[in-house]
């Protein structure tokens, strides 16, 4: 029984240690060292490559190297192989760090202040109190609901927007495409934390930014197709957004000439919100091969009919 590693080589020597230390009755191989292709059960990829049927007649579980599963034709995939997620408790700790730092840099205005110091000005603006200040959360899943978990201690006015009901500390949960703009027009600061399906992709568009409240803060940890990029430009430069942090574009990385880059009212990083963390991810796949040998469903196991 083997695992064939394809994901980033920079990393397959960790895992290849935690697995054989945490799982050793699994080989582990890295491709393309494939061996007898038969004998590969369990492949960890973040994109793998086509024809898988054909090429692993034996695979069962292909484990995805992220959160995210966008990346992934969910339609070519064979029906007989389960997709899961390798994320984790410490995986969504990380990203509510982001997330905090998003949320306190657009509430404390460190964006202008940054501009500021960029050219020579002192210049104290007014606080917000925490209690004042609306913070939303798009997408209360795994790593939504850690960051909104997070965020209540330090006193915001808190709510969420989900397709199904969640609890939501402290506030309301908005649900479904129906309470949609109700939810952005109290948001002060919304932060995007949703997967890309087709349902989701351009959801930040003119018509959803324009329900926010005039010069509202975005975060997008998503991803980039989230977000129609010409639309937040529009409403930055006309100041219906005030300020925007983004870890995730359209094309990553940015063409040199992508006017996000070197705008005073927006923060870029290059897609680092979070990551798999390699022991929290090897606990997912021996969890599995215990519900896999009694028979129960798979941890973080993704619904192709949602598409997460
Ligand atoms: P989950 O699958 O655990 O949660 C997704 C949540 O979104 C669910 O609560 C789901 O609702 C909700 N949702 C899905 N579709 C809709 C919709 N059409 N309308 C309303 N709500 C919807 O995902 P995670 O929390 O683990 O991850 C979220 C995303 O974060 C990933 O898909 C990835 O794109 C991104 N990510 C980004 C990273 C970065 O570094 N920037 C790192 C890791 C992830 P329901 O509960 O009803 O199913
Ligand atoms: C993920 C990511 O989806 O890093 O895991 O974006």
């Amino acid at each position: 029984m083997c695992i064939l590693y394809m994901a980033d080589p920079a990393d397959a020597q960790k895992w290849r240690e935690c697995l054989s230390s945490m799982a050793p009755e699994l080989e582990f191989r890295q491709w393309p060292d494939v061996g007898n292709p038969a004998e590969v059960r369990y492949l960890l990829a973040w994109e793998p490559p086509g024809n898988l049927a054909e090429q692993f007649c034996n695979l069962r579980v292909l484990y995805a190297a992220g959160a995210g599963v966008d990346q992934f034709d969910l339609a070519s995939l064979p029906s007989q192989v389960s997709l899961v997620r390798l994320v984790d408790d410490s995986m969504a700790g990380i990203m509510a760090e982001y997330v905090l730092f998003a949320v306190l840099a657009l509430h404390r205005d460190i964006l202008a202040y940054q501009q500021d110091q960029r050219e020579g000005r002192w210049q104290p603006r007014p606080i917000v109190l925490a209690s004042q200040r609306r913070v939303g959360v798009m997408g209360l899943g795994t790593l939504g609901r850690v960051a909104l978990g997070r965020l209540q201690p330090l006193g915001f006015q808190l709510s969420g927007w989900n397709r199904s009901l969640k609890d939501v500390p402290g506030g309301r949960c908005y649900v479904g495409p129906g309470q949609l703009d109700e939810f952005l027009a109290q948001c002060d600061i919304l932060v995007n934390m949703l997967p890309l399906t087709p349902e989701t992709k351009g959801i930040l568009n003119a018509a959803r930014l324009a329900c926010l409240p005039h010069g509202a803060g975005l975060i997008n940890v998503g991803r980039g197709a989230h977000l129609v990029e010409q639309d937040l430009l529009a409403a930055l430069d006309e100041g219906r957004v005030g300020g925007a942090v983004l870890d995730v574009l359209a094309q990553e990385p940015p063409s040199p000439n992508n006017p996000f880059s070197k705008h005073r009212r927006v923060l870029l990083t290059p897609h680092i919100a979070s990551d798999v963390q390699v022991e929290g991810g090897v606990a997912v796949i021996v969890e599995n091969l215990r519900r896999e040998s009694e028979g129960m469903p798979l941890l973080n196991l993704v619904d192709r009919s949602k598409g997460y």
